[in-house]
C-alpha cells in the first residue's frame, strides 16, 4: 500500500472540516485500516503545562523508536516535536523529524463539529502508519470531554493552582480520566494538591481508579516513568481486552453522531422552506406545526423510499 506522506496527510486533515456528513474520504483512505496507533488524549485547564508535557512524550516515545502524530487543539503554546537533541534542533526543526507529525486544529466555525473532526483526523494519522497520536485540548468543557473521551487513554493534566481541581470535577472530567498528571511540581503548594486529589478520588467507587502523577514539565522530571505507566497501562488494557471495548464503544458513539448529523441533514432536505414559511403563517401550536411539518416530509419521504426499494 502507497505511503500516506505527512503533505497528504496534512491536506486530508484540512478537508475533514469542509466535508458534509455524508461525503466519504477519498477511497484509498477508506479502506485503510484503523486502529494500530494508540491514541493519547490530554486535556486539562489552561497553562497547566499540557504542550511542555506532550513535547517531553514524544521526546520519550521517539527514543523508543516510536513515531508519533500530535493533534493540537488551537493551541496557545508551540510544540517542539519532542526534538531528541534538546537544544541542538530547537523548535520547528521536527520538520526534519519524519518520526513526528504535528497539526493543529482552530476551534472556530466548528461548534459541534470539532470534536468529530479532531478524532477523524486521528484516524488518518493512525492509517498513515503512526504508532503513537496525542490529542491536546484545553479547557474542562463538552467538547474536551467528547475529544479526550474518544481516546485509547485520556490524561487529565493539572497544576498545584488553587480552584481548578474543582472545576475539573465538575466538568466529568473526573470520569473519563484514566491519569492524573499533576504537573509543576516545583510549585509551592504542590504536596497538599496531590493529597488533596487523592483524597478527592478516594471519595468515589471506581472500576479502576485512576492514576496520579507528579511531573515537572519544565526540565522533564517524571515523563520516563509517565511514559512508562502509559505504556504499561496499554499492554495491560490490550492483554485483559478491555482497550478492545472501549474502541467498540467509542465507536457506536462516534456512528451515532454521525448517523444524526445526516439524518438531519436529509431532514432538511426532504422539507421544502414553504412549509415553515405556512407553518409560521399560520400561527397556533409550534409543537403541533414540528410534529406535522415531520410526519408529512420526513417520515413519509423515508416510507416511500423503503417501498420503491421492495
Ligand atoms: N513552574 C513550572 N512551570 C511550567 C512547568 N511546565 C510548564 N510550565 C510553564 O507553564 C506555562 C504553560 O505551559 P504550557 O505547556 O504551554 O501549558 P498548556 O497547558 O499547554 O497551556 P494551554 O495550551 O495554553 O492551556 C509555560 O510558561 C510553561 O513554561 C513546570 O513543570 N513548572
Ligand atoms: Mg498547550
Amino acid at each position: 500500500m502507497q505511503k500516506i506522506t505527512p503533505y497528504q496527510l496534512s491536506r486530508l486533515i484540512s478537508r475533514l472540516d469542509r466535508l458534509a456528513p455524508d461525503e466519504p474520504l477519498p477511497a484509498f483512505t477508506e479502506s485503510r485500516p484503523v486502529g494500530a496507533a494508540f491514541r493519547l488524549g490530554v486535556t486539562g485547564p489552561l497553562g497547566a503545562g499540557k504542550s511542555s508535557l506532550i513535547n517531553e512524550i514524544v521526546r520519550q516515545w521517539r527514543k523508543r523508536n516510536l513515531t508519533v502524530g500530535v493533534i493540537a487543539i488551537d493551541p496557545s503554546s508551540p510544540f517542539t516535536g519532542g526534538a531528541l537533541l534538546g537544544d541542538r534542533v530547537r523548535m520547528g526543526d521536527s520538520a526534519g523529524d519524519e518520526g513526528v507529525f504535528i497539526r493543529s486544529l482552530a476551534t472556530r466555525g466548528q461548534a459541534g463539529g470539532l470534536a468529530a473532526v479532531a478524532v477523524d483526523a486521528a484516524d488518518l494519522i493512525d492509517q498513515a502508519g503512526f504508532d503513537r497520536i496525542v490529542i491536546e485540548t484545553v479547557g474542562v468543557g463538552q467538547v474536551e470531554v467528547d475529544i479526550v473521551g474518544a481516546c485509547d487513554l485520556t490524561v487529565v493534566v493539572l497544576e498545584p493552582s488553587s480552584g481548578d481541581m474543582i472545576q475539573t470535577m465538575k466538568a466529568g472530567l473526573m470520569e473519563i480520566a484514566d491519569l492524573f498528571v499533576v504537573n509543576k511540581k516545583d510549585l509551592r503548594g504542590f504536596e497538599r494538591y496531590i493529597t488533596d486529589l487523592d483524597a478527592a478520588l478516594d471519595m468515589r467507587e471506581w472500576k479502576r481508579r485512576p492514576g496520579v502523577l507528579a511531573t515537572l514539565a519544565r526540565t522533564g522530571e517524571g515523563i520516563a516513568e509517565m511514559v512508562g505507566w502509559m505504556e504499561e497501562w496499554r499492554k495491560t488494557a490490550i492483554g485483559e481486552g478491555r482497550l478492545e471495548v472501549r474502541r467498540i464503544d467509542q465507536r457506536r458513539e462516534r456512528i451515532r453522531r454521525a448517523t444524526e448529523a445526516l439524518a438531519v441533514r436529509r431532514l432538511w432536505e426532504a422539507i421544502p422552506a414553504e412549509a415553515l414559511d405556512d407553518a409560521a403563517r399560520q400561527g397556533g401550536s409550534v409543537r403541533r406545526a414540528a410534529k406535522e411539518i415531520v410526519d408529512q416530509f420526513a417520515v413519509r419521504e423515508t416510507a416511500l423510499e423503503g417501498i420503491v426499494d421492495c
